[in-house]
């Protein structure tokens, strides 16, 4: 299986989060990649190759273009008011708030940001651009008729919707990957989003349409991140009824109700006929993950690797989430070799 992969993450590195009422590192960062990394080296799973660059036509044809613009220049706006600190909002336009587009660097921030989780640095925009190329690339690659495909993207992107960032995320890698499939003639996408956190960005992305079906199990937004979105009875609206299916699970799942949901899952995607599905592959369903509360196993990768590879389709796989840094590389690449050894 071909990995794609991009030095450039590196040049997103968030000092820190608040995290139990303390400014604690970030939980996302760069050796995350490099872990994954050296795992697909040293696993010999297949080549890995730099990133083509599609431009920002495939990027835009997820992300608002005011969104991308803000982004793009948030940096130097902060930089001119002689900060170099992460650039962090502190203020969202909330219940009793109105939505209006403020003037200031701050107001805009808050504007485009649903949580405090996604700092801004020096170099965000160009790891996450690169991210995203990443994942084009990684499809592409199926497109031209590999079976599977490793898109080894940083920073993640399933929280990030269209004009919002948040929970690590900027850009929706996953949702820019599966749009591209249909631009390039495809008619319908499954994705299937095993982080441990809902992909809240890729539902709304894709909740009133039915040429994506969208699959996501993970910690019960009653008690988890993203809290706001995730639950059982999201089906979709309108052209997208009947294509959004949550699995919210309780704190301290293990493989034998997790693999249950993914076994609905599946079902739903067979069901479905989707042409090629797209994994967005968090391994913060870990035991030992720090910020999370499921309890799979090293092993359990190997399984839902080989599940996956049972729906016969055309997969790419996307990097999200995953914080137990050392076992990270196992884990994700458990899930790549469990697909691949039962092909
Ligand atoms: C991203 B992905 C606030 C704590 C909130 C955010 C978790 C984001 C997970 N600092 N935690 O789905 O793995
Ligand atoms: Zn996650």
């Amino acid at each position: 299986m071909l990995t794609v992969y991009s030095d450039d993450h590196h040049l997103h590195h968030g000092r820190c989060e608040l995290i139990g009422g303390q400014l604690m590192p970030c939980f996302e960062m760069p050796s995350r990649a490099d872990h994954v990394l050296a795992r697909v080296r040293k696993q010999a799973l297949g080549p890995v190759r730099e990133p083509e660059d599609f431009g920002l036509e495939p990027i835009r044809r997820i992300h608002d273009a005011a969104y991308l613009e803000f982004f793009k220049g948030a940096w130097a706006r902060w930089a001119e008011l002689g900060q170099d600190g992460d650039l962090l909002p502190f203020t969202w336009p909330a219940r009793t708030l109105r939505q209006v587009m403020p003037k200031s660097l701050h107001g805009q921030l808050g504007y485009y940001t649903f949580d405090g989780g996604a700092p801004i640095t020096a170099g965000t925009w160009q790891a996450a651009y690169s991210a995203a190329q990443v994942a084009l690339t990684a499809q592409a690659e199926i497109q031209r008729g590999a079976h599977s495909a490793f898109a080894l993207c940083r920073p993640p992107g399933h929280h990030a919707a269209s004009d919002l960032m948040g929970g690590y995320c900027y850009l929706n890698n996953a949702a820019i990957a599966a749009q591209a499939f249909l631009d390039q003639g495809l008619a319908k996408v499954a994705i299937l989003d095993v982080d441990y956190h809902h992909g809240n960005g890729t539902q709304s992305i894709f909740y009133e349409r039915s040429d994506v079906l969208f699959a996501s199990i993970h910690g019960h937004p009653e008690a988890e991140f993203p809290f706001f979105l995730g639950y059982a009875d999201e089906l979709g609206e309108g052209a997208g009824k009947g294509f959004n299916f949550n699995y919210p699970l309780p704190a301290g799942s293990g493989w034998e109700h997790w693999s249950a949901a993914l076994e609905q899952a599946c079902g739903e995607i067979e069901r479905y006929g989707a042409d090629v599905v797209v994994v967005s592959l968090g391994v913060d369903t870990f035991k030992e993950d720090p910020i999370s509360q499921f309890k799979l196993d090293s092993p359990d990768y190997l399984r839902m690797g080989e599940r996956i590879a049972r729906l016969g389709k055309p997969t790419l796989f996307v990097m999200e989430g995953g914080y137990a840094v050392e076992e990270i590389g196992i884990n994700a690449v458990n899930v790549l070799e469990g697909f691949q050894n039962a092909q």
